[in-house]
């Protein structure tokens, strides 16, 4: 495996990513400018810190102006040492490449969810037009010998514009989202366009072998022009004379990070405070952002069908379900808010009893520490998406557990599943009856079982954690050898 040591001295990094890692606050008076925080985030700065590297995308701001938000841009530089290249987009173009073509067409579709799609055919001219700015305005930037790593379903077809520019420096693209399967996808209307788009980049990352195996069945059956060959781990399509390699790369966290955080003396005493609050009960969490895709009213389905079952359960454990505000314009978001708040308080309602209220329902952002607090207080992590492309909450539950002894039930839908199979409890989220027998088995599992299952996560994470994601992905964009590349197999379940 690539040291990362090496690869701060080697390229220069151009990322780019539909928002930049900042936050813009305007209201009243001066505006200032502040990092955003997250896992690429930590990992990213000291590679782009240590050769001048830039990070382009949009600041998610519109009342400032293109000279303002220049000028906070090159304060953040001096301040934090590598650079923001800021895409302007109007509010329009934020409606329909954002949050109409990104958010009501490719996020429910990739999700296997075609019925919240909303095919547009506005979205898709602005999609495309965003995309070729995002292309245009980045052009300037790029060298030779940079390492270009554009980030996510926003823009798939960002390399496709830069090709036609002639640039000759390679394009690497990371999809952090499931890629949907044949039947699934076959439903854009512009479902040429895209796969062809995305052929333009070098070499295309998937989070699983699931989402690379739906997108190889896609071209394979949809293109006419192209031949694939495997390569060790990989693909390699050839197309127009060009070689595009196609490879899986699971996304991870920074594990010291959590687990130093999780030690920390006030995060330690926050979680046993959290727990006396609670009466010692057993607490599982669950924290999502508000997405229909993170499978909330099925898992709660699950939480009343164990109620129902397990009596003898009853103030024994508490659920604390965590949503964090998302996407709040569009309708689909405010529906599911209305659904979770309504089965919540039915639930809670034919459960409760004086001391003890089941689930503890918390609708807005923790700060990090505080987040970590909960992951260390928590018993049990209960992640049961539909589909998603990884699921960091699982992998970050697993750093922050130090005393070793919480237990993880995750949806076999979630990308993490390849990797945390076996020492997980793994459950369909349409299963309500699985879900509900799946926390009694979580809650009554020995000390025994519960250390050695978390120990061999812990192990797994460190080991795969998010320099390693990253160092890989580089290793992979600049030889044809893969051989140290460690394969995780595709969870399929099995009959028993
Ligand atoms: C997409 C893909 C893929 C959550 N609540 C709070 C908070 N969070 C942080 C968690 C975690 C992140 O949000 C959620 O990450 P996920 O991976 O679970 O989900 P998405 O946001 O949907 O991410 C996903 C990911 O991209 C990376 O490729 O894994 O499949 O959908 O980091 O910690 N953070 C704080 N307070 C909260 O209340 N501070």
């Amino acid at each position: 495996m690539e040291d990362l040591t090496e690869l701060l001295t080697s390229q220069r990094f151009i990322v780019v990513s539909n928002r930049l890692p900042i936050l813009i606050k305007s209201a009243g008076g001066r505006p200032t400018i502040s990092p955003a925080s997250g896992g690429l985030i930590t990992a990213l700065e000291p590679l782009l810190k240590r050769n001048h590297g830039v990070w382009v995308g949009w600041p998610g701001n519109f009342d400032l102006s293109e000279d303002e938000v220049l000028k906070l841009s090159e304060k953040y530089h001096h301040r934090m040492g590598y650079n923001l290249h800021p895409i302007i987009l109007t509010k329009e173009e934020v409606e329909l490449f954002y949050e109409g073509f990104s958010n009501e067409i490719l996020w429910p579709l990739f999700h296997d969810l075609q019925s919240e799609c909303h095919f547009d055919p506005k979205f898709w001219e602005t999609y495309q037009t965003v995309n070729q700015k995002f292309a245009i305005k980045s052009l300037p930037l790029i060298e030779n010998d940079d390492f270009i790593w554009i980030h996510d379903y926003h823009l798939m077809l960002m390399g496709q514009y830069l090709r036609s520019e002639e640039i000759s420096t390679k394009m690497s693209f990371f999809l952090h989202i499931p890629f949907a399967p044949l039947d699934i996808f076959l439903k854009i209307p512009w479902r040429f366009e895209i796969l062809r788009g995305l052929l333009q980049y070098d070499f295309i990352g998937f989070q699983t072998k699931r989402d690379k195996r739906n997108f190889i069945h896609c071209i394979k059956t949809l293109l006419k022009d192209i031949t694939i060959r495997t390569y060790k781990n990989h693909e390699i399509c050839l197309i127009e004379g060009r070689e595009v390699y196609i490879g899986t790369f699971p996304i991870s966290i920074d594990f010291d990070e959590f687990s130093n955080l999780a030690q920390k003396g006030d995060v330690a005493e926050e979680a046993r405070e959290l727990k006396e609050t609670l009466n010692e009960a057993k607490i599982v969490f669950s924290v999502d952002r508000l997405d229909y895709t993170k499978g909330i009213p099925y898992r709660l389905d699950g939480i009343r069908r164990f109620l129902e079952k397990y009596p003898e359960m009853h103030g024994e454990v508490i659920f604390l379900q965590l949503v964090v505000p998302s996407r709040t314009h569009i309708s689909e978001y405010h529906d599911l808010k209305a659904r979770i708040d309504q089965m919540v308080s039915e639930i809670n309602s034919q459960f409760t009893r004086p001391g003890w209220v089941p689930i503890q329902y918390m609708f807005y952002e923790l700060s990090r520490e505080r987040l970590v607090a909960y992951y260390r207080a928590a018993d049990v992590i209960l992640v049961t998406p539909v589909k998603d492309g990884m699921n960091l909450v699982a992998k970050e539950y697993v750093a922050a557990n130090v005393e070793e002894n919480g237990v993880v039930i995750l949806s076999e839908f979630a990308g993490a599943a390849a990797q945390m199979k076996e020492y997980s409890l793994l459950v369909n989220p349409y299963d309500v009856e699985g879900v509900a027998d799946s926390i009694h088995f979580a809650l009554n599992l020995p000390a025994s079982d519960r250390k050695s299952f978390m120990q061999s996560l812990r192990k797994l994470i460190k080991t795969e954690d998010i320099y390693h994601w990253i160092s890989s992905i580089h290793q992979a964009t600049h030889s044809s050898s893969d051989e140290d590349i460690p394969v995780t197999e595709e969870y399929i379940p099995a009959e028993y």
